[in-house]
């Protein structure tokens, strides 16, 4: 046909990728990365076959009341909280996310950032700069905590969680998960993982990882009770969403030695920190960068634009969430 269907690129993607997809859309862009407001995206949606979007744009029956020509929103991330699906899946849209390109490269992330929290990686930078290192002392420099032959608490064993748990492995780290539902034995075995109650790991681990989906029943599954069972050497580690974790809660139990330090990837609120937390230097704050390899972040554009295109083709998106809206 002379004419190319019409896609919404809804963030900054890399320009040659950008440049690809032009061959094939006319493609709507937005590489000045400035996030719509509501209206704007209502806006966006109406007239294009497609639509790549991140988890800043929160796709419900607003973002989709003129959107009648959309086959598919296809997100650029695997956690697809930002999607309301009963909603896309009501105005018979098809839902992608893009899930497997990303986990080695999450699960490294959240090994980095339980080590530098264990460690106290940044807090001796930021010591060092501001000139406090007058010497080396046995006792005096900043002290951490092991992480090689002490047990580490997996919350949220999927894809990224099982990548953390291989790697605890490889640093002699007993390993104990908790999930909405237990591992089948093959998958155990190969993390070398033991399923535990949510209460058990939280009293026993030395280093807690959250790596869950976001989801209503999640909210808040970390919260000062939770916060008081863990032991006041252990560390906490947020890779998962902002609303997983309290974070004033926490904030509380690191201002008082509740629990020895946290990392945190992902706030309540982003990119809005909670004043509390950065009064601390108990903590390792990262920009929701878990993902951010650009190896990865092509990667996930990869995908993106494959579950689109596909449906636009209609054919079977390789990553479609909501299964019951394609018709093959
Ligand atoms: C995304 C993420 O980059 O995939 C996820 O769930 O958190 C990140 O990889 C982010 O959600 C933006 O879409």
């Amino acid at each position: 046909s002379l004419q190319k269907p019409k896609i919404l690129v809804a963030r900054a993607i890399f320009p040659d990728q950008l440049a690809k997809l032009e061959e094939s859309f006319e493609v709507q862009s937005n590489q000045e990365d400035r996030i719509y407001s509501a209206d704007e995206l209502k806006k966006a949606l109406s007239g294009v076959v497609g639509a790549l979007v991140t988890g800043s744009e929160r796709i419900d029956a607003g973002a989709l009341a003129d959107a009648k020509d959309l086959k598919i929103v296809a997100n650029i991330s695997v956690g697809y909280n930002n999607f309301d699906v009963p909603a896309i899946t009501a105005a018979g849209v098809m839902a992608s996310n893009t899930p497997d390109v990303l986990t080695d490269t999450t699960a490294d992330f959240g090994f980095a950032l339980l080590m530098a929290t264990a460690r106290r990686i940044t807090e001796s930078e930021h010591w060092v700069r501001a000139g406090n290192w007058k010497q080396w002392s046995l006792i005096n420099n900043p002290l951490g905590m092991d992480l090689h032959h002490t047990t580490i608490g997996i919350i949220g064993m999927g894809r990224i969680g099982q990548g953390i748990a291989k790697r605890a492995s490889g640093f002699g780290m007993n390993v104990i998960y908790h999930n909405r539902s237990r591992l089948p034995e093959a998958d155990e075995k190969a993390c070398r993982a033991t399923y535990v109650s949510k209460e058990e790991l939280l009293k026993t681990a030395d280093h807690v990882v959250l790596v869950l989906p976001y989801t209503p029943e999640n909210h808040h599954t970390i919260g000062e009770k939770e916060l008081a069972l863990m032991k006041p050497t252990a560390t906490l580690v947020n890779i998962a969403r902002g609303g997983i974790v309290d974070d004033l809660a926490l904030a509380q139990a690191l201002k008082a030695k509740k629990i020895f330090a946290a990392g945190l990837d992902v706030f309540e609120g982003e990119p809005t920190v909670n004043p509390e937390l950065l009064k601390l230097s108990n903590i390792v704050l990262a920009p929701h960068i878990a993902s951010a390899s650009e190896k990865t972040r092509r990667a996930m554009v990869d995908l993106a634009v494959k579950n689109l295109t596909a449906a636009v083709a209609g054919t079977k998106p390789p990553s479609l969430i909501n299964t019951e809206v394609f018709k093959g």
